[in-house]
This record gives C-alpha cells, sequence and structure tokens, in this order.
C-alpha cells in the first residue's frame, strides 16, 4: 500500500507531496483509497461532503468503530502526515482478519476530505461541514488562490457540492473515532515509539492585510513612501517575540505581494499568520498584542491594516476514559498532547475520539524531510489492530 500511494502526488523537484483537495493528485489518492476497501470486499460510500467511507459490516447499525485520517497535503508536505493513517487503518483490518477476530460491532475506515486546507485556506473542511462547524454557506464562499470557489473545485472534480453539510445522523451511528497519526514532534521514543493523545492546543489561522500605495522604487523618495513591505516585515519580528515571550507558537509560512514586482513598492501584502498555545487566553492575547502592534507600526508607514480570522479551533481534550482505555490496552502507551490540528479534533465535539501517534525521530513534519522508521509504522498498526480488536470485538 505505502509503495503505491508514494509517488502520488510527489514533486520531482521538490520531493514533497502537492495533494490539494480536488486536484488530480487528490483523486488520484482517492481511487486508491476506493480500490483498496472494494479491494477488502468493504461497502465503499463517499458522503455528502467528499469524506470516503469503507465499511466492514452494517453501516446502519450504530455503536460502529471508525478509524482512519486524510490522503491530502500542505504544500510539499511530506509522505506520512495523514497517508500513515490510511495505510495503517487498511493494515489493522487486514492483521485482525488474519488474526481471526471476530467483529460485534461495524467498522469504518475513513478518509476525511481536505484536512490540511492548504487550497481553500480553511483546516480540516470534510470534517467540519460534517459536524457542522463549518456552514454550507460559508464553505460556499470559499476561494482558491487562483479564485476558483470550492463548489466549482468540486464538481469539476466530479462531486456534488449541493448537499454538503452537517451529516448529524452519520455522526450519530458512530461508537468511537480512533485517527492513528505520525507524530509531529519528538516526545516518542525508541522504546516507546507508539503514544496517546491527551489534547490539541487551540489553534487558528488569521490573514493580516496590509494596504500601502504601489509606487516605483527608482523614483520614489522614502519620505513618500507608503510601503506595506515594512509594516509586514515588523509584523513577523513581532510575532516571533510576542510568541516567545508568551511559551505559544506564531508563525507567517505564507505572504502574497501585489504586484509582486521587484522595481515597484508593493500596494498589498497578504501575510497569513498561524498561531497557536496551550490555552485559548494566551493565544487570543498573542494574537491580539500582535495586531495591535501591527496596526501602530501601519500608522507610522501610512498602511492600513485589516485583520481576518480564517479558521479556529478551540482547545481539545480527547474523551478521557477512551484515552485511558487505550493507553492501558497498550501496556501503559506515553500519553502526550500536540499543537497539530486533527479532523479527531473537530469529531472530538460529537463523538468519543482517540487518537495514537507513531514515533517520527527527527520531529520534522510538513515537510519532504518527515519520516518514520518501518519498525515503529508496524508497532502502529499492531497497536491500532488491538485498539479496533478492544473497541469493536468480541
Ligand atoms: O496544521 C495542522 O495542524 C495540521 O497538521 N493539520
Ligand atoms: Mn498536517
Ligand atoms: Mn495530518
Amino acid at each position: 500500500m505505502w509503495a503505491e500511494l508514494l509517488p502520488v502526488g510527489r514533486s520531482a523537484s521538490s520531493g514533497g507531496y502537492r495533494r490539494f483537495a480536488w486536484n488530480s493528485a487528490d483523486a488520484e489518492a482517492r481511487a486508491w483509497f476506493r480500490e483498496q476497501a472494494l479491494k477488502r470486499g468493504l461497502t465503499y460510500e463517499l458522503d455528502r461532503n467528499g469524506n470516503q467511507w469503507a465499511w466492514l459490516g452494517d453501516p446502519a447499525a450504530g455503536d460502529a468503530v471508525v478509524t482512519g485520517s486524510h490522503l491530502d497535503s500542505v504544500p510539499d508536505g511530506g509522505a506520512f502526515d495523514g497517508p500513515l493513517g490510511v495505510v495503517s487503518s487498511f493494515a489493522a483490518l487486514d492483521e485482525l482478519r488474519a488474526r481471526g477476530a471476530e467483529f460485534t460491532k461495524p467498522l469504518a475506515i475513513v478518509n476525511f476530505g481536505d484536512e490540511e486546507g492548504a487550497r481553500f485556506g480553511v483546516a480540516c473542511i470534510g470534517s467540519r461541514l460534517t459536524a457542522g462547524v463549518l456552514s454550507p454557506k460559508a464553505a460556499f464562499e470559499l476561494r482558491d488562490a487562483d479564485g476558483v470557489r470550492l463548489p466549482d473545485a468540486m464538481e469539476k472534480a466530479g462531486y456534488d457540492p449541493a448537499a454538503i453539510g452537517a451529516d448529524t445522523e452519520r455522526l450519530g451511528r458512530i461508537g468511537a473515532f480512533v485517527e492513528l497519526h505520525v507524530e509531529q514532534g519528538r516526545y516518542l521514543t525508541a522504546e516507546q515509539p507508539v503514544g496517546v493523545a491527551s489534547a490539541i492546543w487551540p489553534h487558528g489561522r488569521w490573514r493580516f492585510d496590509f494596504h500601502g500605495e504601489a509606487n516605483h522604487a527608482g523614483t520614489t523618495w522614502i519620505e513618500d513612501r507608503r510601503d506595506p513591505m515594512l509594516t509586514f516585515a515588523d509584523t513577523v519580528l513581532t510575532a516571533r517575540q510576542r510568541a516567545q515571550l508568551a511559551g505559544s507558537l506564531a508563525t507567517f509560512g505564507k505572504v502574497a505581494v501585489e504586484p509582486n514586482g521587484t522595481n515597484a513598492i508593493a500596494s498589498l501584502i497578504r501575510g497569513w499568520l498561524d498561531s497557536r498555545a496551550a490555552d485559548e487566553e494566551t493565544l487570543h492575547r498573542v494574537v491580539e498584542e500582535i495586531h495591535a502592534a501591527a496596526v501602530a507600526r501601519g500608522e507610522q508607514d501610512g498602511v492600513k491594516v485589516e485583520l481576518t480570522r480564517e479558521s479556529y479551533t478551540p482547545v481539545v481534550d480527547f474523551d478521557g476514559p477512551l484515552r485511558d482505555r487505550l493507553a492501558a490496552r497498550l501496556g501503559g502507551a506515553p500519553v502526550l498532547p500536540t499543537g497539530a490540528g486533527h479532523d479527531a479534533g473537530i469529531l472530538a465535539s460529537a463523538v468519543p475520539t482517540a487518537m495514537l501517534f507513531v514515533r517520527n525521530p527527527s520531529g520534522v513534519s510538513h515537510s519532504p524531510a518527515e519520516h518514520a522508521e518501518l519498525a515503529d509504522c508496524l508497532r502502529g498498526v499492531e497497536a491500532l489492530a488491538d485498539v479496533l480488536e478492544d473497541l469493536a470485538c468480541r
């Protein structure tokens, strides 16, 4: 399975993945998922929000145990973030069948669409729509960098966007959701390469628009300029400083410049701030401080600063009893929080949800250098099989 997925959407120049919602690589990954489901005799289903499901047992029976993750990537992402969870889910099912496990509950494997939000700016679109935390109206207004609307992108890929929206009936049939994911830090050790998640830090994405005035780089006197690049640069430094002081995280990783000419002062800079903290109060305070500093600096530069919150995820504390049950079943696996967002974090508001993490020796993620050792991945599959057996079998 891993070898088949590896070339899908991989850029020859960077070695990273470019699997974005509804693009051709996404379609290939989705075709792979469907094939895996059918090959195993599972009931394949596409839900109203474009998430893919593979069912063992009756999907309508209720109290289902669901596992899975996502197959899309960030721009030039690694091979593991997302796919490891999906591949491990199919592999865990194979393992359970090999063990002769007797299922007493339906089991489903899911591929949530557009987890990374690389194309339309909002993370976890598939699970957010399902859980009703993203409205169809808001989703219909989302556009990618080329101005393509989300429903048009969906339609072009052969999916019907008309029915997107909360799927409470589907969520009501789920008794537990477990997502396995590569660790995106360096907490786990070679001795204990599989851990259980305790919580997800609250996090969000804020777009800063710095409005200045386009002008000639060779003829405009310094004192006549309204250069938004200065305000942006100062804001980037402030973000790092404020986050560091608060023990939180703040990152400008994406920027768009208009008109983007070497010999023109920019008219507009758009910078996207990704900010995360252990608690919501700190997160809000840090973002407010960065915004206030940007406005103050903007006044100095003759630049107007506009702030738009594009997406937000409150703190997630995973279901305590389920978390403890998993950790115990895995012989006292380490329990750790994470700063990364996941579909599991979205589902946690509606169904008992847990996560397993598999060791990442360097901790590097959202990069082509992301890696996990085969032996650790196999331990992950075994752990997921143990957990699913505990939850879904006699
Ligand atoms: O950005 C994130 O937290 C993620 O990995 N989806
Ligand atoms: Mn990710
Ligand atoms: Mn992920």
